[in-house]
């Protein structure tokens, strides 16, 4: 008999993929079944997800997963905050709003005049970020729409709903909304009626590994899946599904999960509710297994991203491979940007963004796109290990190690400098973590790897890890890191 395939849906800012995993004793491959874009549209009223070119990008994934033979189970996890609303008929109301949309931050602000900053940090245990869903719909109440919303679902329930028919909230991304009681692990109702809001539109909870339903008809004619195709619920929040397959085969190890985002934190027992905690921003997202994923946002890679679509945009469209060549090259320190300034959120043109932070901060603008990916790339390295360092220092723990995890592990400069800037060994991959850590969920549903240990050290067996030791001058990056911190005054 062949070991079972499961079918991981996994949707990030900028493309979905549905990928299958093969999983057996000591074994674990993935093959990617299909790929497709991405691409937000701007409205007169607001920057949105085209969810249905989603919905059918995954279909047409799954039906590309089921040709290559049975498929034991279809899991989902996209990017948080972000929700659609369905009306009492169970219909869609509107494109799904994107979290960089401008309309959150004043609606942020009359949300926390009203509850307070420091009371919702002690309930959600959330890092201030001006998306959370809390302040999404804050800025939503005021539309026509809102009166006839029954039902809110976050992204990856609302493609569960659409293949199955269910209706649910996954605990891992519910605790990214800002709504979210992060001790009892429970919807929080006190907020959620204190903010004016129905209690009836936060759907049941449901746990990694349980399962959601089974393929609607229509959903398995297309795809030509088995109809009692089990829809299992995995840790459908990307960054915990990142999180719950990196390869560490010890605890104590701290992570940055490196996508369009870096995230970057410790795995925890309990939550970290102080004052300083909340100060510095850090979040308590809820991972696998009642983990607490104590971490902060740093923008990531969308900075090298964004920097590439503008220059794309003005007929200059350097290979990846090139600009980083020219990026090892460049000038070291020659300029450093705070990543967490929000003048990098929405989209936009990115070099003039930087070069505005540089001048502002009294430093030099890069010469060339290379030195622009330099400054990104050393300034995402800093930034790791400000977060790191501060994470340590707040939940009380050592660092030791840390693994970088997602698709900024493919990128070696970027691997090698945060070994440097933190003065720590980094284990770089897998590349396609949340992809194994939505596979391993629903292997796990199958009674197939065993706990949260077990999973990682299938991870650490069987995919091509790469090391970085540090090296060189950690002075170096000291002042460097001295330098950001004048700058950011
Ligand atoms: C990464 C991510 C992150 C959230 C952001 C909205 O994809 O899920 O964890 O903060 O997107």
């Amino acid at each position: 008999r062949e070991d079972p395939v499961f079918a991981a849906v996994d949707l990030g800012a900028t493309s979905g993929r549905v990928i299958t995993g093969r999983v057996g004793p000591g074994e674990l491959v993935l093959t990617e079944a299909h790929r497709f874009a991405n691409v937000p549209v701007r409205l007169p009223d607001g920057l949105r997800w085209d969810v249905l070119a989603l919905y059918q990008g995954m279909l047409d994934g799954l039906r590309a997963a089921a040709r290559s033979g049975p498929v034991a189970s279809v899991g989902i996890d996209t990017w948080a905050v972000d929700y659609g609303l369905l009306d009492a008929d169970g219909s869609l109301l509107g494109m799904p709003f994107h979290y960089r949309d401008d309309r959150n931050g004043p609606a942020a602000a009359k949300v926390l005049a009203g509850v307070g900053a420091r009371e919702l940090y002690e309930v959600t245990g959330l890092q201030h970020l001006p998306f959370n869903t809390v302040f999404q719909l804050a800025a939503h109440r005021s539309t026509a729409q809102w009166g006839a919303a029954r039902t809110l679902l976050l992204m990856p329930d609302l493609l569960v709903y659409w293949l199955t028919g269910t209706v649910g909230a996954e605990v891992t991304n519910a605790s990214t909304t800002g709504l979210f009681d992060t001790r009892a692990g429970r919807w929080s109702d006190a907020l959620i009626g204190g903010l004016g809001l129905e209690r009836t539109l936060f759907p049941p909870l449901r746990e990694p590994g349980s399962r959601a339903g089974t393929l609607l008809a229509q959903a398995a004619d297309f795809t030509g899946l088995a109809p009692d195709t089990p829809v299992t619920t995995v840790a459908s929040h990307d960054t915990a599904s990142a999180v719950a397959a990196v390869p560490a085969r010890e605890p104590g190890f701290a992570y940055v999960s490196c996508g369009t985002w870096s995230l970057a934190g410790l795995e925890l027992d309990a939550p970290v509710l102080t004052e300083e905690s909340r100060a510095a921003n850090f979040t308590n997202e809820r991972g696998v297994d009642g983990t607490v994923r104590y971490l902060r946002n740093i923008m990531g890679m969308w900075l090298l991203e964004e920097c590439r679509r503008t220059w794309a945009r003005g007929g200059h469209s350097p290979g990846l491979g090139a600009l980083l060549a020219d990026a090892a090259r460049a000038r070291p320190f020659a300029a450093v940007v705070d990543p967490d300034d929000p003048v990098f959120l929405a989209p936009g043109d990115m070099p003039s963004r930087i070069d505005s932070v540089l001048a502002r901060t009294g430093q030099a603008v890069p010469d060339g796109p290379g030195g622009y990916v330099r400054c990104v790339l050393e300034s995402l390295a800093l930034a790791h290990r400000r977060t790191l360092r501060r994470a340590a220092a707040l939940a009380g723990r050592e660092l030791t190690h840390v693994h970088l995890v997602g698709g900024g592990s493919r990128n070696e400069l970027l691997c090698r400098w945060t070994a440097d800037a933190t003065g720590l060994p980094v284990t770089a991959g897998p590349a396609e973590a949340t992809a194994l850590g939505n596979v391993l969920l629903q292997a796990r549903a199958h009674g197939l790897v065993g706990d949260l240990g077990g999973l990682r050290r299938l991870v650490a067996s069987t995919q091509e890890l790469r090391h970085y030791a540090p090296r060189g001058d950690l002075s170096a990056w000291d002042r460097a890191a001295e330098r950001l911190e004048a700058a950011r005054g």
